[in-house]
C-alpha cells in the first residue's frame, strides 16, 4: 500500500514546501540549458546525417584529380561537400556557382555546406598550383 502525502506528513512531522520563486527559477534555468543543447545537437549530428554529402578525395591530376569528378546536385537542396586531399594543398573552385572551397589540406577533412541556387552544368577547378598538370584539376558539376 502506497503512502500518501498526508500520511507521511503525519508519520514524519515535516513539512516541505518549495516556494514558487524557486520552481520558476529552475523551468528558466532547465529551459536556458536545455534550448541551446537541443540546438547544437540538432545542427551537428541531426541535420548532417539528414543531408546529401559528397565524399570528394583530392590527389594531383598525374594521380586522379578530384575524384569524384562530377557532382550532382538539386537547385535549392543544401549538399554539404566533405573534401580531403591525400598529396598536397588544393583548391575547389566553381566560379560561375559562387562555390569556392579555399584549401583542401592533405590529412585534414574541409566540410563546406552549399545550396546551388540555379541549375545547369558548371565547372570546377582547383585554383591553388598543385603539380605541372594543375591545369587539368577540372571537374563538373551538374545541378537539376
Ligand atoms: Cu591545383
Amino acid at each position: 500500500m502506497m503512502a500518501t502525502a498526508k500520511a507521511v506528513k503525519a508519520k514524519t512531522g515535516l513539512k516541505v514546501s518549495v516556494p514558487v520563486e524557486i520552481i520558476v527559477l529552475l523551468v528558466l534555468l532547465a529551459i536556458s540549458i536545455g534550448v541551446p543543447v537541443g540546438a547544437f545537437y540538432y545542427e551537428d549530428t541531426v541535420r548532417p546525417a539528414q543531408m546529401p554529402t559528397v565524399d570528394m578525395v583530392v590527389h594531383r591530376v598525374e594521380d586522379g584529380g578530384f575524384k569524384p569528378n562530377e557532382i550532382r546536385m538539386k537547385k535549392g537542396e543544401t549538399v554539404r561537400i566533405i573534401a580531403r586531399s591525400e598529396d598536397v594543398v588544393h583548391t575547389l573552385v566553381a566560379p560561375d556557382l559562387g562555390l569556392f572551397i579555399p584549401e583542401i589540406y592533405p590529412g585534414k577533412t574541409t566540410i563546406l555546406e552549399f545550396t546551388p541556387e540555379q541549375t545547369g552544368t558548371f565547372p570546377f577547378m582547383c585554383a591553388t598550383w598543385c603539380s605541372p598538370m594543375h591545369p587539368g584539376m577540372t571537374g563538373t558539376i551538374v545541378v537539376e
